[in-house]
């Protein structure tokens, strides 16, 4: 089962549909083609290293993420889905150039997720999050891509490691397709993945503990305390690609995060990039995703760069880890 014949079968749910939604979930797998096509050769060409640029959020931007940034932007400008798209490498929104049609739908993508990751060739990973416009024709407007995470038509993310695995959900089941490069085409390799309700495993950058507040400190010192009952202690594993560690998250099970802390109040994730649409994914696999205080798909986003503490994984594990952050254990 491919990747087209799996979103095409899924349209025929949908005796209105227009084939816009598939259409568009076609042009991303040919933009993940291309940004695969460059990743697993960017040890052989001279793609490697940093530009002089900065992004908005003052990273050095390498050349592979301005590839990838670039190329899914022109895979999309053109298909009349879209009405609108917005990048984490971009500070303002992302029209549709005025040649092409718009349409219903909007875009939000991080190109290369764990960009400081490429030079080590450690898994990296693209991110999309799609809504369905809110304005009612022309050129898109910022209050189009300003929605809350909940009202996700669609997300997903492709992960570039050992092999490439394109996993998205429109609200029916999670499901991944692993790139099988003889044959050009992503094949259904993970049908409706589910989250275990408990895992074994945490994944958090614990450098940051001298910074963090009581209740993750405690929360991590209970993952560390021995008590079979429970699987715990729990071992750690940390990527530092936000898509690596959610999805082993996904299929093993246990918790990732990226919590604020006295430097960093809001974390370092950012809410549209990244936060709603790994949320999406995990709860529509039975998981859950949490700022500690709040399901991160009601965050009402007030503009487009703005980052979230995030705590997603399994439903047991976060519930437990909310109940440290609001000093209820
Ligand atoms: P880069 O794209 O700059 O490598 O950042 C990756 C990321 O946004 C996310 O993918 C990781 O989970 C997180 O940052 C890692 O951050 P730390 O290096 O602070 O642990």
């Amino acid at each position: 089962m491919t990747l087209e014949r799996f979103i095409h079968e899924e349209e025929r749910m949908y005796p209105r549909a227009t084939g816009a939604f598939s259409g568009l979930l076609h042009d991303l797998s040919l933009a993940a083609k291309l940004v695969w096509r460059e990743v697993s050769k960017a040890g052989l060409v001279n793609i490697l290293g940093a530009t002089d640029r900065m992004n908005v959020s003052g990273d050095l931007v390498k050349k592979l993420d301005e590839f990838a940034d670039e190329t899914i932007y022109r895979a999309m400008d053109h298909g009349g889905h879209l009405c609108l798209m917005a990048s984490e490498e971009n500070e303002d929104v992302l029209h549709i150039p005025d040649n092409y049609p718009t349409g219903k739908y909007v875009l939000l993508y991080d190109p290369l997720d764990g960009s400081s990751n490429i030079d080590a060739n450690i898994t990296i990973g693209s991110i999309f999050s799609v809504f369905k416009r809110t304005t009612e024709s022309g050129k898109g407007t910022l209050a189009d891509c300003l929605q809350p995470g909940v009202r996700q038509v669609a997300a997903g993310y492709i992960i570039y490691g050992s092999s490439t695995i394109f996993v998205y959900t429109t609200g029916n089941g999670v499901h991944g397709f692993t790139y099988d490069p003889t044959v050009g085409e992503f094949l259904l390799s993970h049908e409706n993945i589910r989250i275990p309700k408990r895992g074994k495993i945490y994944s958090v950058n614990e450098g940051n503990y001298a910074n963090w507040g009581e209740g993750i400190k405690k929360y991590v010192g209970y993952l560390k305390e021995s008590d079979a009952s429970t699987g715990r202690p729990y071992s750690l594993r940390y990527i530092g690609t936000m898509v690596g560690d959610a999805h082993r998250t996904l299929l093993y099970g246990g918790i990732f995060m990226y919590p604020g802390d006295r430097k960093n109040p809001e974390g370092k994730l950012r809410l549209m990039y990244e936060c709603n649409p790994l949320s999406f994914i995990f709860e529509h696999a039975g998981g859950r995703g949490s700022n500690g205080k709040q399901r991160i798909l009601e965050i009402q986003p007030k503009s487009l760069h703005e980052r979230t503490p995030l705590f997603l994984g399994s439903e047991e594990d976060v519930k437990i880890c909310e109940e440290f952050l609001q000093g209820n254990r």
